[in-house]
C-alpha cells in the first residue's frame, strides 16, 4: 500500500473574539505556509459571498432583522455549503486557514441565551478541525483596539458573555496563543504550532468529522 495516498492538507481553524487579530494572523500564517512552498488557502467563516453569506451580511450590519436560532442556522447553512468543496481541497493537498468556524456559530449563539447542545447539533457532520488554536485577549482589551467596526455583536459586554461561552467550549486539544504580545511573536508561536499538523497530514492522518 502506497502511504503518500493518504496525505492530505491540515484544517486550521482560528478562533477568538472579535479584534483579537484573527484576520491579520490568518492571512501571515498563509503567507508563510506559501513561502514554505505549502499548497494553502486562506478560508473565513461567514463567507458572504453566497446568498446565505449575503443574509448573514445583512443581519450582521442590522440591515435585516433575524430570530436567533434562524440566524444560527444560516451561519451553520453557510458552513454546510462549502463543506464539499473542503473536503475535495483537503484531499488534493491544499491547507486550510480558516478564520471562525463552528465554534464560532456555538460561542456567539450561546452568549445570546441559546442552548449549547442545540447550538452544537447543526455543526454535526462538518469536518473536524486538525486543530483549533484560540487567540486568547481580554474583551476589555480587544475593545481598545481600535474600536469595533460596528457591526452588531460588536460590544463590549456581550463579547464577555462570548468570552466566557468560548471557555465552556475549549477543550484540551485547542492551542492558546496570548494575542496580547507583538504581533511577530503571535506569528512566530503560530507557525510553529500548526507546522506539526501540516507534517502530521502530510504524513496520512485521518480526517474526522464534528462533534465527537
Ligand atoms: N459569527 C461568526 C457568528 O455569530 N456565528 C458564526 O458561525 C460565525 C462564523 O459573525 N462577530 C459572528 C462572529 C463575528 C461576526 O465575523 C462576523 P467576522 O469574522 O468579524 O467577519
Ligand atoms: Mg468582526
Amino acid at each position: 500500500k502506497n502511504c503518500s495516498s493518504n496525505s492530505r492538507g491540515a484544517l486550521i481553524v482560528l478562533e477568538g473574539l472579535d479584534r483579537s487579530g484573527k484576520s491579520s494572523q490568518s492571512s501571515r500564517l498563509v503567507s508563510y505556509l506559501e513561502s514554505q512552498g505549502h499548497a494553502v488557502e486562506l478560508w473565513r467563516f461567514p463567507d458572504r459571498n453566497t446568498s446565505v453569506g449575503q443574509m448573514i451580511s445583512s443581519y450582521l450590519s442590522n440591515k435585516s432583522q433575524l430570530d436567533d436560532h434562524t440566524i444560527h442556522l444560516l451561519f451553520s447553512a453557510n458552513r454546510w455549503e462549502k463543506r464539499s468543496v473542503m473536503e475535495a481541497k483537503l484531499k488534493a493537498g491544499v491547507n486550510l486557514i480558516v478564520d471562525r468556524y463552528s465554534y464560532s456559530g456555538v460561542a456567539f449563539s450561546s452568549a445570546k441565551g441559546l442552548d449549547v447542545e442545540w447550538c452544537k447539533a447543526p455543526e454535526v457532520g462538518l469536518l473536524a478541525p486538525d486543530l483549533v488554536v484560540y487567540l486568547d485577549i481580554l474583551p476589555e482589551k480587544a475593545s481598545e483596539r481600535g474600536g469595533y467596526g460596528g457591526e452588531r455583536y460588536e460590544q463590549l459586554e456581550f463579547q464577555k458573555k462570548v468570552a466566557h461561552c468560548y471557555e465552556v467550549l475549549r477543550d484540551p486539544s485547542w492551542k492558546i496563543i496570548d494575542a496580547c504580545q507583538p504581533m511577530e511573536e503571535v506569528e512566530k508561536q503560530l507557525q510553529e504550532i500548526v507546522w506539526d499538523q501540516v507534517v502530521a497530514c502530510q504524513k496520512g492522518k485521518p480526517l474526522f468529522n464534528l462533534w465527537r
